[in-house]
This record gives C-alpha cells, sequence and structure tokens, in this order.
C-alpha cells in the first residue's frame, strides 16, 4: 500500500462553530490523508452570528512552528490556508509554502474573507489586496463568488452566472498568477447550483451543477476546501476533486437542514461517509 499523504493546513481553531480548523480535521481524515495544522487564531466562535467571542492572534507564534518543523526535517505534500487572522500571516504563509513542501507540492489557497456579497468581520480592502498576493503564487486558488469579486475589482453580483462573465473573472482569477481557478457558488440558468474549474494550462472551463439546496451555511467552503484537498491527496484530478467536494457540501447542507435549530453551523458529520466510500478504491498521490 502507498503511504498516507501528509498535508498541512493554516488556518484558525473556531472552538465552537463548525468551521475551519474543527472541519478541516475531520473531512481531510475521512478522505484517508494526515491532517497537520498551523493555527492562524484561536476563538471561542467563529465571527459569523455570535456575539462577544474571544479572539487570540497567534502570527508570533507562527515562525517558531515551523522553525520546529524544519528542524526536525517535517515536510508536507501540500500546504492549503483557509482564514489567517491577519496581512502579516499572508506573507508567513507564502513564505512557508516555500520552505515546508516536498518537491512537487501542492499550494492550495482558498482565499476565506468574504461571503455573500460582504467582507467577514475584522477584514478590510488592504487584506484582500494582501491576499491576491497570495493567490498569485498558488497551484490552486479556491474563491467563492464574493471572494472572486473583489479579488477582480468586479461588481459583485448573487446572479452574476452568465457563461461570458463567468469566464471573464475566470481568466481575470488566473491572470493573478495561479495555475488552476476553482470559482464556488455559481448559479445555472435552469435553477441549478454549483462549481467551476478553470486550468490555465489548457485554457479549459469546466462546470459541475447540481440541484439547488435552499439553505446557506457557516462553514460550507471550508468543507468544500478540506474535500477539494483531500480528493485532490488520494490523486483525484481538479475536476473530479471539485465533483466530489460539491456533492459531499450538498450531503452536508442536506443533513443541516434537519434540525432548523442548528443555525451557526454545518452538521457534515453524517456526511464524512461520503467521502470514505468514494474515496475507498482510490490511490494516493505521493
Ligand atoms: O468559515 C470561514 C471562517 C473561518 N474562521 C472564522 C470565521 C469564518 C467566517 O466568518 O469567522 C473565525
Amino acid at each position: 500500500m502507498a503511504g498516507i499523504p501528509r498535508i498541512l493546513t493554516v488556518q484558525d481553531i473556531s472552538c465552537v462553530g463548525q468551521c475551519s480548523a474543527t472541519v478541516a480535521l475531520p473531512v481531510i481524515s475521512a478522505c484517508g490523508v494526515e491532517a497537520c495544522i498551523m493555527p492562524s487564531a484561536i476563538l471561542s466562535t467563529h465571527t459569523g452570528g455570535f456575539h462577544g467571542f474571544t479572539f487570540r492572534d497567534l502570527t508570533a507564534d507562527m515562525p517558531g512552528i515551523e522553525r520546529h518543523w524544519l528542524s526536525e526535517g517535517i515536510r508536507f505534500q501540500a500546504v492549503t490556508s483557509g482564514y489567517l487572522a491577519s496581512a502579516v500571516q499572508i506573507d508567513i504563509v507564502r513564505d512557508l509554502m516555500e520552505r515546508l513542501l516536498l518537491p512537487g507540492g501542492v499550494k492550495i489557497v482558498d482565499p476565506a474573507m468574504a461571503d455573500h456579497g460582504k467582507l467577514y468581520y475584522g477584514f478590510d480592502h488592504a487584506f484582500v489586496a494582501k491576499m491576491s498576493e497570495l493567490c498569485a503564487g498558488a497551484d490552486y486558488i479556491l474563491p467563492n463568488l464574493t471572494e472572486a469579486c473583489l479579488l477582480t475589482g468586479t461588481p459583485y453580483r448573487q446572479e452574476l452566472q452568465d457563461p461570458e462573465e463567468i469566464r471573464t473573472l475566470l481568466l481575470k482569477l488566473a491572470a493573478l498568477g495561479p495555475s488552476t481557478v476553482v470559482l464556488k457558488g455559481l448559479s445555472s440558468g435552469d435553477g441549478k447550483i454549483g462549481n467551476a474549474v478553470y486550468e490555465v494550462k489548457n485554457d479549459r472551463i469546466r462546470y459541475y451543477f447540481t440541484g439547488r439546496i435552499e439553505k446557506n451555511s457557516h462553514g460550507t467552503g471550508d468543507c468544500f476546501a478540506a474535500a477539494f484537498t483531500g480528493a485532490l491527496m488520494r490523486g483525484l484530478d481538479a475536476y473530479d476533486a471539485m465533483a466530489l467536494a460539491t456533492d459531499f457540501v450538498v450531503e452536508c447542507l442536506r443533513q443541516t437542514m434537519k434540525d432548523p435549530e442548528h443555525w451557526y453551523g454545518i452538521s457534515f458529520e453524517r456526511a464524512l461517509p461520503l467521502l470514505i466510500h468514494r474515496l475507498s478504491d482510490k490511490e494516493s498521490r505521493v
């Protein structure tokens, strides 16, 4: 049996809220991939709806954690970034991606900073500009429609769905510098929702649409990023990894809808078997 790929995810720990690291660790594990974490911050909850949350910025701890790993010879097949707590952390992540990746390792950037047309609490346009620098050096970027608009200076419209407009947006995102763009949160003309993959090397856009779920939930993007990363590390190509991550998120939303009281996060736990089954016969990318 091939070894298990080991990946690093850099993002916050929201202790309660079913997002960021508390989603990434179980989801990546369910994909059969070893998940290591460098926390960017520790919050009592996420910032999207709770009041009075605590927030400890861990910028000062990150260089020491990296130095220890370097001295131990610890390296990763992929480094992914999610919610980062400050612009300074973006420089730290850019540099650690260079030093901690194995040869041929993959850089995945989820520019987690906005949704539904709005920046998350605490972010500003200077952060967006800095995030575009991190996207420039990535192999894969995973923006949602709001983040894509912010990163490209495109006015946001929820119903932005015309294929020509989407193509323009994808080309602008690709012009930032990544090799592959995965654009999330698209709507099709016939009432479906889905995502798109644009590969710069062959100038190809591929869409995956599925039935609309009338539910938005916090942590959806984090679930997607974790499942996409895990699937990619199990040897799926970008399109197949995106399609599997999309199916997983839809199943998570279905599970979340079963409990209308569950307002703060995504009930991903009962959707994990989908990943385990769909990846069970795949070789790993090591
Ligand atoms: O899911 C993105 C996310 C991650 N971490 C924190 C957040 C959010 C979204 O609001 O607040 C702390």
